[in-house]
């Protein structure tokens, strides 16, 4: 059987994108559906994303989703980068003037949002399967899904989001020429993560340059760190025992004077490393946003802080457009948001650049790196350059009720 409806905007895809969205849209008054594949209980344990920027907080804060945040939240002054045998601490909130970063867990935003539209009646609809867009560059495009009990959907919107990641289908619903940059590369190599009940053994995010390869000390809560090894691009993970997994994280992280604390581990898995951008996020009336148009290596810490920068844009957009029939923001959407993403795609490149050992690295490589490094540790105006992006490039600004013109509002685009 097949239900024929309607609704505002028609949402690809329950991750942190198209979450946020829908929460976003509600607050200024505009419907949506939001379809996702899998169910509630995997996206609310999918073990991802960590670190947020001041930026990302502030957001939360200002849209109703800060109170676990704050409570639960750890906050930081700022990483410390290792190499040669040195740790040194970098204060971003010192070299910013008051930013800062939070660990709060993705799986934990995306319990907050799923909380949060579940009390106000629209929760997201899991475990769909089907999923097509169509009449994308129509005025009226069309959603259609088949339900976890079977029954078929076709939902005509005004707008589509397509928040479904990098594997998603909205992308490539895209006809031939709709999309013309697709910039890609992919690294020779992958992060073996763990989440771990082993108590972190330092008071902030340690990213570790090592002539073994990449390492990096995070945490999610005072009893569980989250930890993560560079490794080889196609590695299998039968190959990474515990057993192995620690002294390899031990010889890395190493000082004099300093011990790692290992713990049963909870959870593996290896991520390959990849940055990819596609421009335009927009195709007649499909919008696309977070992993969906692009992605970058986990160095850095940026994916789901542009998921959420696309989507604070992509909401105020749309409610202008939607509510007030003003379609200045939806035509600024994509330069704006692939200003940002551009940003964050350097940083994350340069940051994975540094840190990793590259198969075939000479020591050429090998002392640029460390010059780098150690130029970052020793020049203020270098720290503070890297502090400026990492903490949150520019304020995030989601104000449904005012009718600030672009200029003011996105000064770039404008
Ligand atoms: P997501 O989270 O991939 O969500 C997309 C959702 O769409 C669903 N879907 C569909 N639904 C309906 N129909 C279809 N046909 C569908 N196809 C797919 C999927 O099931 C999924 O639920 O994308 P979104 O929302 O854009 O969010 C992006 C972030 O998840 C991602 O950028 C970050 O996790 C990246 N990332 C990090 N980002 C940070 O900002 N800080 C970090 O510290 C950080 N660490 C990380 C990371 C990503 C990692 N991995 C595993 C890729 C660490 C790791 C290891
Ligand atoms: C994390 O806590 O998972 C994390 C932190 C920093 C990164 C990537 C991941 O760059």
């Amino acid at each position: 059987m097949t239900v024929h409806e309607r609704t505002q905007v028609g949402i690809v895809g329950a991750g942190p994108a198209g979450l946020l969205l829908s929460h976003l849209l509600s607050l200024g008054g505009v419907d949506s559906v939001c379809v996702e594949t899998r169910s509630r209980a995997y996206c609310e344990s999918r073990q991802r994303a960590g670190m947020l920027e001041s930026t990302t907080v502030e957001l939360l804060r200002a849209v109703g989703l800060g109170d676990r945040l704050d409570a639960e939240g750890l906050e930081h002054d700022g990483i410390y980068l290792q190499f040669d045998g040195e740790r040194h601490h970098m204060n971003f909130r010192e070299l910013t003037g008051g930013r800062w970063i939070t660990i709060y867990a993705q799986t934990e935003i995306v319990k907050d949002i799923i909380a949060a539209r579940t009390a106000a009646g629209a929760a997201p609809q899991f475990e769909v399967s089907n999923t097509a867009v169509s009449a994308l560059d129509t005025a009226r495009p069309v959603l259609s899904y088949t339900d976890a009990r079977g029954m078929r959907h076709v939902v005509t919107c005004d707008v589509i989001a397509g928040c479904d990641g990098f594997h998603g289908i909205t992308r490539r619903s895209i006809p031939g020429g709709g999309l013309t940059m697709l910039a890609e590369r992919s690294y020779p190599y992958a992060w073996l993560g763990i989440l771990a009940a082993a108590p972190p053994s330092t008071d902030e995010v340690i990213y570790c340059r090592h002539d073994n390869g990449f390492a990096l000390h995070s945490m999610r809560t005072p009893e569980i760190g989250r930890l993560y090894l560079q490794v080889p691009a196609d590695e299998d993970i039968s190959r990474w025992p515990d057993e192995r997994i620690w002294p390899e994280l031990a010889t890395r992280f190493a000082l004099p004077g300093w011990s790692l604390t290992s713990g049963p581990v909870l959870q593996k898995s290896i991520t390959p490393m990849r940055s990819f951008v596609a421009a335009p996020m927009r195709f007649g009336n499909l919008f696309l946003a977070g992993d969906a148009a692009h992605i970058v290596p986990p160095t850095g810490a940026k994916g789901l802080n542009l998921a959420v920068a696309d989507v604070t844009a992509l909401a105020t957009a749309l409610i202008r457009l939607i509510r007030d029939g003003d379609a200045e923001l939806t035509a600024a959407y994509s330069d704006h948001c692939l200003e940002r993403v551009w940003r964050s795609t350097h940083l994350s490149w340069w940051m994975t650049s540094m840190l990793h050992i590259a198969p075939d690295q000479d020591q050429f490589e090998s002392e640029l790196q460390l010059a780098q490094l150690r130029h970052l540790v020793s020049s203020r105006t270098a720290a503070a350059s890297l502090a400026e992006t990492y903490t949150g490039y520019r304020p995030l600004r989601f104000d449904p009720s005012t009718r600030l013109d672009a200029a003011r509002l996105w000064p770039s685009v404008a």
